[in-house]
């Protein structure tokens, strides 16, 4: 256990990027732009010894996945997707009025959604990513998946019916996401790249960034837990055994000012662990990678959260809404008992595709935002030009640029 201040001695925020993994992503990388799907296939027998027939799953095998699924898994699908589709909306950009100066929104035209494979392939990724794009009226979604040796997850394909995406291709890694950012014979160049993945992912979203938009870069996920006496020890072990069996490199964070309280959490996680069928994965995330805090007060406890600035923050305190304004730095905030993270993970609405390793100090959430563009608009009226003219005039002479000055002069002589 650590107080706040040996806390802050050994905690640096930080999305452990594996550079030694560059120079084999960047050949990665420079192969899908040479050899195109070629390339695609190879990597498939590779790294996944699956050797594919078609790149393209075809939507009649959405369509047939969708009708597939059992009627509840179908139904639960749907509802999270309506919850999703209204909270997005709600946040939508709105278009100001036109008027001399403003924005115009635009929705983005192509984008790709990385959902990624791995021991718990997750449907509610398709939801949580896509559902934002169709919100913001982009063109055409696709969808890349690493390929599984029994087909890609019904449940998956399934989603992707649900939510209309254009094309869903098998393919994973740092290669999919060079053939989304460059485009092959078969995939086509997207505008801008979303969703989590591997650290293969991850470092080759770094590199093709400007190339193509990039949402975030996506580390290990964390959760970041604020107890008190009257916080239910039950339920708060079940939520940290929930973040660590993502993964053995998953983070878990409880904090509070009662020592004991803390205490008796752990020894329910203890308790409750050995039942858990991640248990491999779950006790080794909560050995390598949990952190329980001692704070001396409420104080020291929003400064120890604000450090960590992780995905989830998770109060669970009597006073728990008085942390809304207090925490400036986390991906989101579930607020009291009834709002555990898992909830939000599946349907509550906003996305699960949040910031990482202290991303959070400037950056957010995947929104339906994130699929829109703004340009600036000028449309002077003469009398606005006459106003602001003297001063480009004068600021056109300190860089030395004739023409423009002359661009703003004549006309502005043409009015006099
Ligand atoms: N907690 C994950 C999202 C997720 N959990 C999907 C279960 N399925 C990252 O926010
Ligand atoms: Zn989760």
């Amino acid at each position: 256990m650590y107080t706040t201040n040996t806390f802050k001695e050994i905690y640096a925020t930080k999305n452990d990027i594996d550079w030694t993994l560059l120079d084999s992503v960047q050949s990665i990388i420079k192969e899908v732009q040479q050899n195109g799907d070629q390339a695609l296939f190879d990597y498939s027998k590779k790294f996944d010894s699956i050797e594919l027939a078609e790149l393209e799953i075809p939507s009649s095998s959405l369509k047939h996945a969708y009708q597939s699924i059992n009627n509840d898994l179908r139904t639960s699908l749907e509802t999270a997707k309506t919850n999703i589709e209204k909270y997005q909306k709600s946040i939508k950009w709105k278009q100001s009025e036109a008027s001399e100066l403003y924005q115009k929104i635009h929705p983005l035209n192509r984008v790709g959604i990385y959902v990624p494979g791995g021991t718990a392939p997750l449907v509610s990724t398709v939801l949580m990513t896509t559902v934002l794009a169709n919100v913001a009226g982009v063109n055409e979604t696709i969808v890349v998946t690493p390929p599984q040796t029994d087909g890609v997850q019904q449940a998956i394909l399934a989603a992707c019916h649900i939510v209309n995406v254009d094309h869903v291709y098998q393919i994973g890694g740092a290669q999919a996401i060079a053939a989304l950012a460059y485009g092959t014979e078969t995939i086509p160049k997207v505008d801008k790249i979303v969703g989590p993945g591997n650290q293969y992912v991850a470092l080759a979203k770094k590199l093709v960034y400007g190339d193509v938009g990039i949402d975030s870069i996506a580390g290990p996920s964390e959760i970041v837990v604020v107890v008190d006496d009257a916080s239910r020890a039950d339920w708060v072990a079940y939520d940290l055994l929930a973040q660590a069996e993502h993964d053995v490199q998953a983070r878990t964070f409880l904090i509070s000012e009662n020592k004991d309280k803390l205490n008796e959490i752990m020894a329910e996680v203890d308790k409750k662990v050995g039942s858990q069928p991640r248990y491999a994965i779950i006790s080794k995330s909560l050995k390598s990678h949990h952190y329980s805090v001692h704070t001396a007060s409420k104080k020291e406890t929003v400064e120890v959260v604000n450090l960590i600035a992780g995905e989830h923050i998770s109060i669970q305190t009597k006073d728990a809404e008085s942390y809304v304004d207090l925490i400036t730095t986390g991906g989101a905030l579930f607020i009291g008992p009834y709002s555990p993270e898992a909830i939000g993970d599946y349907v509550a609405g906003p996305s699960h595709v949040l910031p990482t390793g202290g991303n959070a100090r400037f950056s957010n959430g995947l929104s339906v935002n994130d699929f829109l563009r703004t340009n600036s608009v000028i449309n002077l009226k003469p009398s606005t030009f006459t106003e602001m003219a003297p001063s480009g005039i004068r600021l056109a002479k300190e860089e030395a640029l004739q023409a423009h000055h002359d661009s703003l002069y004549f006309r502005l002589e043409d009015t006099k």
